[in-house]
């Protein structure tokens, strides 16, 4: 159970959990308990049977500006290999790891670890005005939480190049353009839009929905030959359960299908 002045609030809505990044003063960069609460939030999301897809979003104006920059000149700051080793890459890892399908609901500037964030889920959509910055360089530092690895993936090696090298802001219609996002709506669409998306993701067979997104996430590691051998694979797992055979009699029978999920 989380309140209205946590930095990490967990919510749910039938099937659709959403993950709110809550710190809007400072647009939602991430200090050191935020980032073990975040944490904390993803593992038990992604423990949660009754979940079948997740929501990534932000209070306010901005989806996460990253590391808080203010906690790093505190005397004693952890060293920021140590940070990244400690707590980013723990919270790229258990985005990665969820089997359910992630949505990030880019509500504003994401920027920093706060892109890389959004860059780690398996779909990202985004209100008019948001932006994405890879600021890292403007403080002398490089692109870390998986961007390196990620965006490249997403946009090509050319822009990746030019978004994590130059670092300009782009806007949610050019992440359109460049398919970082896949779909851009007005500010006040985005929740609806997100949630609408995310009830579509949960009525889906969950077994088949883990299996598409570990196929999409691995696209880029393998060969076809490898490929198709383990869509193969995947198809007699998906092919073997309940419901399968209720997709089946629900197309024969010319109603939408309940999977339960068994
Ligand atoms: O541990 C480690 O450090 C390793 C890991 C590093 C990963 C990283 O994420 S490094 C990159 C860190 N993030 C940044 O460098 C982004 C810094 N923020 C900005 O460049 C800008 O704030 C934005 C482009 C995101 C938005 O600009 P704008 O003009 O819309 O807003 P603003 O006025 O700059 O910010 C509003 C407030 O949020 C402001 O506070 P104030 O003055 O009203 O009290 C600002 O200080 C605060 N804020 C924004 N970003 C951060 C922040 N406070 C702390 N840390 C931030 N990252």
């Amino acid at each position: 159970m989380t309140t209205s002045t946590d930095p990490i609030l967990v919510g749910a809505e039938g099937a659709v959990a959403t993950i709110t990044l809550n710190r809007p003063a400072a647009l939602n960069a991430l200090t050191i308990p935020m980032k073990e609460d975040l944490l904390a939030a993803l593992l038990a999301v992604g423990a949660d049977r009754a979940i079948r897809a997740v929501i990534l979003t932000g209070a306010g104006r901005a989806f996460c500006a990253g590391q808080d920059l203010r906690e790093r000149l505190e005397p004693g700051a952890t060293p920021l290999q140590d940070e990244l080793t400690l707590r980013f890459n723990p919270i790229v890892r258990a985005l990665r790891a969820l089997s359910q399908p992630v949505i990030a609901a880019v509500n504003g500037v994401a920027a920093g670890a706060g892109a890389s964030l959004a860059f780690a889920c398996d779909l990202r959509i985004a209100a008019e005005g948001a932006s994405f910055v890879l600021a890292f360089g403007r403080i002398g530092l490089v692109p870390d939480s998986g961007a390196t690895w990620t965006l490249p993936r997403l946009v090509g090696a050319a822009r990746a190049a030019e978004m994590e090298l130059i670092g300009d802001p782009v806007s949610a219609e050019e992440a359109l353009l460049i398919g970082l996002v896949s779909r851009v709506v007005p500010a006040d669409a985005l929740a609806s839009e997100a949630a609408s998306m995310a009830g579509r993701l949960a009525a889906g067979a969950p077994l088949a929905m883990t299996l598409t997104k570990r196929a999409l996430a691995a696209a880029f590691e393998r060969d076809l030959e490898t490929a198709l051998v383990s869509e193969a694979v995947s198809q007699g797992l998906a092919g073997s359960t309940r419901d399968h055979a209720e997709g089946l009699a629900a197309f024969i029978e010319k109603r939408p299908p309940e999977f339960r999920g068994e």
